[in-house]
């Protein structure tokens, strides 16, 4: 079961349904950011009260979030994050302190609006020669700090704009095209995250140019520890989405291209396929009013 924004030929309102076996049952909630309004015991009882009524061929989905939901993301969580760091970095020191610091790192990714969802294209900033996506798996959270349930993440970076200096973080990782996320939750209630396959693969005009695979096993930090930081000192009343970090980041050789198709498949949560484009005037489309 997955839960999912969509919207129909009929009525162009997004709309919040759960997904089973390709048929979408209708959730009575005005958006995603309501549902998570809801403590997650609710969250479950209307999910398996709910009635079939549209097939998934005739709707569009949606990215899973609205409203005033924010994506969060944590960083340096996996070793082979900190190592590509210290790597790419003039400053690599502030990478592995905070790969080993008892507070973890964790910035903001994007408004809802921002999101682009399986189909729609991801961006490398024009002014950036060195890009990687970033395949994580993110944590979708009530405004309860509950873990409601899980999507897959493609956190976009810039190596060489984070690289040359840590404090343009935020130009590294927030531009057009920057976060992307799968159409559907995958319920907390059905999946033990703990030990999932994250598979990342990069095609060029039809050959793999690059393939890892890596586990949720792999991560140094548990999932609760990176969500009590963020709901620390600040509130989501519409629900919120952390991305908990990659384990999985090609060697610094490596360039991403316009045309290249990033596919990120978690186990048991679903798949995420973009095709690369650079600057921001593809995605015009996510700021028409
Ligand atoms: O430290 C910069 C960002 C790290 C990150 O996004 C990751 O490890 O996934
Ligand atoms: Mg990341």
């Amino acid at each position: 079961m997955h839960i999912v924004r969509y919207q129909s030929v009929s009525d162009s309102r997004p709309r919040i349904a759960v997904l089973n076996d390709g048929v979408l049952s209708t959730l009575p909630v005005a958006g995603m950011f309501e549902l998570l309004n809801h403590r997650i015991e609710e969250v479950e009882r209307m999910c398996a009260d709910a009635a079939p009524d549209c097939p998934l061929t005739e709707v569009r989905l949606l990215a899973p979030v609205d409203g005033a939901m924010e994506v969060w993301a944590a960083g340096v969580t996996y070793l082979r994050s900190r190592d590509a760091r210290v790597e790419e970095s003039t400053l690599k020191s502030v990478y592995e302190l905070v790969y080993d610091a008892e507070r973890p790192e964790l910035f903001f990714k994007s408004p809802a609006w921002r999101v682009v969802v399986d189909g729609e294209p991801v961006g490398i900033r024009s002014d950036s020669e060195l890009n990687v996506p970033e395949p994580e798996l993110a944590l979708v959270m009530n405004r309860f700090e509950e873990i409601v349930g899980y999507v897959v993440c493609n956190d976009m970076s810039s190596r060489s704009v984070e690289g040359e200096n840590p404090l343009y973080l935020p130009q590294a990782k927030l531009y057009a095209g920057a976060c992307a996320l799968s159409s559907g939750i995958r319920p907390a209630w059905e999946v033990d995250p703990s030990d999932l396959a994250i598979r990342l693969t990069i095609t060029r005009k039809g050959a793999v140019i690059w393939d890892g695979t890596t586990s949720t096993k792999q991560i140094r930090r548990p999932f609760t520890q990176l969500a009590a930081y963020l709901f620390h000192s600040e509130n989501y009343p519409h629900g919120v989405v952390l991305a908990t970090g990659t384990g999985l980041v090609p060697d610094l050789d490596f360039r991403l291209h316009a045309g290249d198709l990033i596919t990120v498949t978690i186990d048991e949560i679903g798949e995420l396929r973009n095709p690369v484009v650079v600057g921001k005037d593809h995605f015009n489309f996510l700021a028409t009013p």
